[in-house]
């Protein structure tokens, strides 16, 4: 039976086309009708008043850390109703749904039948009310007490030949407190095998920026945004995906700064913005965000920067000291010369063709670029997903080295985050790579040694699972057959293990492409109160994108006096594994969370006073070092990094394709059928194509293709998709991740991160003949 399990996308199962409508795409963001479709979203899954009463709490002072993104909340002022956007309320609505998955729904449905739905479908079934076990050989899920299910997961884990053996991924809604109890378990279990989905996230930034600027995280505040006079934005859709970072980028506009956005897609977030939050904005009254658009070629970011860097060079050498900053250069970064050097080998003209952007356009951006002093370079996975994105990564920040940009108000790195606590997990020891200072502390603080040798990232750890050397998988969160490269593959690897075991909210693909034996146990989301303990609702912490440690606590009454905190999950699987091993008290952490804080703040350095701290409204920023121009790099300065401007070679035939989010979904959640901005209604399998590549392939707009990838010599086929005309470059195409996962080669990762190159797949399209 489980090898019947059809996978969407899959090439026997084709997904059903749910009737496109197509309109034209948006000019402005947000106003009146994201406040409509937030409230639609809400209504359609609980009552009006549990509605109000999250949407109160969100991102306020007190309440809860919103879920979606990791946009960070205003210092200052919140706004006291609505510190919310269109997308973190739809995310709320999916978590906090009333609709309840109990024993009776598992044993009506076969994993069988919930696998032929779609995600949309499966997410829309409702939140997880219990611990269920799928039994091996077994069609149906069946309930299982939460004692049972700890000792069977203990001993799966305790027979294994190696600890290396299990893997223990993350998601990044994991609080602070969860991912600090769950690496502390995972270690004194004995491994380093803790992927996460920053692997495939922003792990190339966090890399670029170490090697950089001595410092994995960005360098900005929001303050930065309002002293910027140049915020360029690379390969980042905000009007979806950090809907409140448009009324940071119209806040900084306001006060002067200039806007410039670089994507093969004109999104619309990035071009105007309706403030909701404002009178102005529901009046209907737009500004315009970007001043400079360029509407580069997937991956023609390096030698766009190059060409800027190149014009900056030329007005510099014909005025030494008008351009760049020396005084910045000559003390605080290396290899200046080195990489002036190799700039100079380039042509202009070569670099423009290359990014697919005219040389006038370019000359515009140097202009711009030339007398500013305070620039922030944004971006996102355009950049982070590529094979050289390390390098482009690195050559964004020589950029800012040149004009002395980093280190200074209003100036600065800012790779904005995923996931709502994806940064705080990594600083709570979330790495499969961890440093040997963070090991230490461990062991002086706890009196385990821990494993030193590195464990598996995201992609070697399905290699793992596939070779049969990874035979138990743990998910903290997440939907990782989904979210992962080449599902087929990916699939294979699970089904490889002897137990699967998802901690989770919602229902998923990945419960139903499982290991041997299977368990799902169903946890409290970040709107949920949490009375572990007993006495009083705790609460936990996560740090947002610009290294600030914030409370949440949720607010409303679980679905099911079944789940589970995190932190609990945690602590009992602990007990239930390591049994009279451990040397770590874990009951005084079911008891209170303030104990889990009190030893973070031992073991990870910038948490001092974490417990007082933490309560302050708005919470405290963690040290960082580039934000103050330190840089903590192997040459203690900000390094300069020389690198060559890669271009994919294409057949005739052949068409780079970029996986990117519709703005009705969160990652592998779909929250519904449409794409607003960019016209889309109703259908999600679908492939924007150049209206002149349409043509000159042959096709009619509107017609059916299945896609084709064959990297490596394996055919990968993701059937049917409807061609639709917009305003992308030739050779470019973009369809929504998760549908074409299917077509992403395991093989192609980025090089140092490892990250899947989920932004240039090479394919080819054949008109659908079914
Ligand atoms: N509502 C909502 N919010 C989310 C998410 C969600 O799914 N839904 N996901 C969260 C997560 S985990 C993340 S990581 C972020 C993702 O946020 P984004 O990075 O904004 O998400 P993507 O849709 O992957 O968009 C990538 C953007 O890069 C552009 N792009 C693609 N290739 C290139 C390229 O080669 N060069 C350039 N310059 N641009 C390129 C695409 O056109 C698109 O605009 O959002 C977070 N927030
Ligand atoms: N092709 C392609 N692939 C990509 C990307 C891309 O752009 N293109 N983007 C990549 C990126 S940036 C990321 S971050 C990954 C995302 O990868 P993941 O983080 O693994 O995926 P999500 O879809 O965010 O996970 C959703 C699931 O998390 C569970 N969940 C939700 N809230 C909670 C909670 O509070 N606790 C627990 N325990 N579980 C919860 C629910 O069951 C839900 O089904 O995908 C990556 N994959
Ligand atoms: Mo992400």
């Amino acid at each position: 039976m489980a090898t019947n399990i059809p996978l969407i996308p899959n090439p026997e199962n084709p997904e059903h086309f749910t009737g496109i409508r197509i309109s034209k795409p948006k000019t402005v963001a947000a106003g009146i009708p994201a406040v409509i479709s937030s409230f639609k979203h809400i209504k359609a899954e609980m009552s009006i008043f549990r509605g109000m009463k999250a949407l109160l709490a969100l991102n306020q002072k007190g309440g809860f850390d919103c879920p979606s993104c990791a946009w960070p909340d205003p210092d200052d002022e919140r706004s006291g109703i609505a510190e919310y956007c269109e997308n973190g309320a739809k995310a709320v609505a999916e978590e906090a749904t009333e609709k309840r998955l109990r024993a009776d729904f598992f044993r009506d449905n076969s994993v069988y039948d919930l696998a032929q739905l779609t995600d949309y479908e499966i997410g829309k079934k409702g939140r997880i009310a219990e611990p269920m076990y799928l039994p091996e050989g077994a069609t149906h899920y069946q309930p299982i007490s939460w004692n049972n299910a700890f000792q069977k997961i203990a001993a799966h884990l305790n027979h294994l030949s190696h600890p290396n053996e299990a893997i223990f991924y993350t998601s990044g809604r994991a609080s602070n407190e969860a991912a600090f109890l769950y690496q502390l378990f995972v270690r004194e279990y004995g491994t380093n095998n803790l992927p996460d989905c920053s692997n495939m996230c922003h792990e190339s930034s966090g890399v670029a920026l170490n090697e950089s600027v001595g410092i994995g995280k960005g360098s900005v505040t929001l303050e930065d945004f309002y002293e910027a006079e140049v915020i360029m934005i690379l390969g980042q859709n905000p009007g979806t995906n950090h809907p409140r970072m448009l009324s940071a980028l119209q806040k900084a506009k306001r006060n002067g700064a200039m806007i410039i956005s670089v994507n093969p897609l004109p999104e619309t977030g990035l071009m105007g913005f309706d403030n909701p939050q404002q009178v102005k904005g529901i009046l209907g009254i737009e500004s315009v965000l970007t001043d400079i658009f360029l509407h580069v070629r997937i991956n023609g970011d390096m030698a766009l920067l190059k060409a800027v860097e190149l014009l900056l060079l030329e007005e510099e050498q014909k005025n030494p000291g008008s351009i760049f900053d020396h005084e910045f250069i000559e003390n605080q970064t290396a290899g200046y010369s080195e990489f002036i050097n190799h700039l100079k080998q380039y042509n202009v003209q070569e670099l423009a063709d290359q990014c697919g952007i005219h040389i006038d356009q370019i000359r515009e951006t140097a202009a711009a670029l030339k007398d500013k002093k305070k620039i922030i370079a944004c971006w996102a996975m355009g950049l982070t997903q590529h094979k050289n994105a390390v390098a482009t990564i690195r050559e964004l920040v020589n950029l800012l080295l040149l004009k002395g940009s980093i280190g200074k108000p209003g100036a600065g790195t800012c790779p904005v985050r995923g996931h709502s606590n994806v940064q705080g997990d990594r600083t709570m020891g979330i790495y499969e790579k961890p440093s040997k200072a963070f090991l230490n502390s461990i062991e002086q603080n706890f009196g385990f040694h821990p494993p030193q040798e590195h464990g598996f990232d995201t992609v070697e750890a399905i290699h793992a699972m596939h070779d049969e050397k990874g035979k138990v998988f743990f998910a903290l969160g997440g939907n990782f057959l989904s979210a992962t490269p080449d599902t087929l593959y990916t699939a294979e690897a699970l089904r490889n293990c002897a137990l699967t075991v998802h901690v989770s909210t919602k229902l998923n693909r990945s419960h139903l492409v499982h290991g041997k034996e299977a368990i799902i146990l169903p946890c409290y989301g970040r709107s949920d109160m949490d009375m572990t303990g007993g006495r009083e609702p705790q609460f936990v912490s996560c740090e947002n994108s610009m290294g600030v440690v914030q409370m949440s606590k949720g607010i409303l009454k679980p679905v099911s006096d079944d789940l589970m905190s995190e932190p609990a999950i945690i602590c009992h699987l602990a007990k239930a594994t390591l049994n009279g091993r451990s040397v770590v008290n874990w009951d005084q952490y079911l008891n209170h969370y303030d104990h889990i804080r009190t030893d973070i703040e031992r073991t990870i350095p910038g948490f001092d006073d974490y417990n007082k701290r933490v309560r302050e409204p708005g919470g405290f920023y963690l040290p960082n070092n580039s934000r103050v121009g330190k840089f903590d790099t192997t040459t203690q300065k900000a390094n300069f990094h020389v690198a060559d401007v890669t271009v994919q070679k294409l057949e005739k035939d052949e068409l780079m394709m970029m996986t990117i989010r519709s703005h009705d979904q969160f990652n592998t959640t779909i929250y519904g059928l449409d794409d607003r901005y960019r016209g889309i209604h109703n259908e999600r399998r679908i492939i924007f194509m150049n209206q002149a590549d349409i043509y000159d392939f042959g096709f009619k707009n509107g017609d059916v293709v299945d896609l084709h990838n064959y990297d490596d010599g394996v055919e990968r086929i993701a059937r049917k998709f409807i061609i639709v005309p917009f305003a992308i470059p030739r050779q470019c195409t973009a369809t929504y991740f998760p549908e074409t996962n299917v077509l992403v080669p395991i093989k192609s990762t980025a090089e140092k991160s490892n990250t899947p190159v989920s932004k240039l797949i090479v394919i080819k399209l054949k008109k659908c003949t079914s």
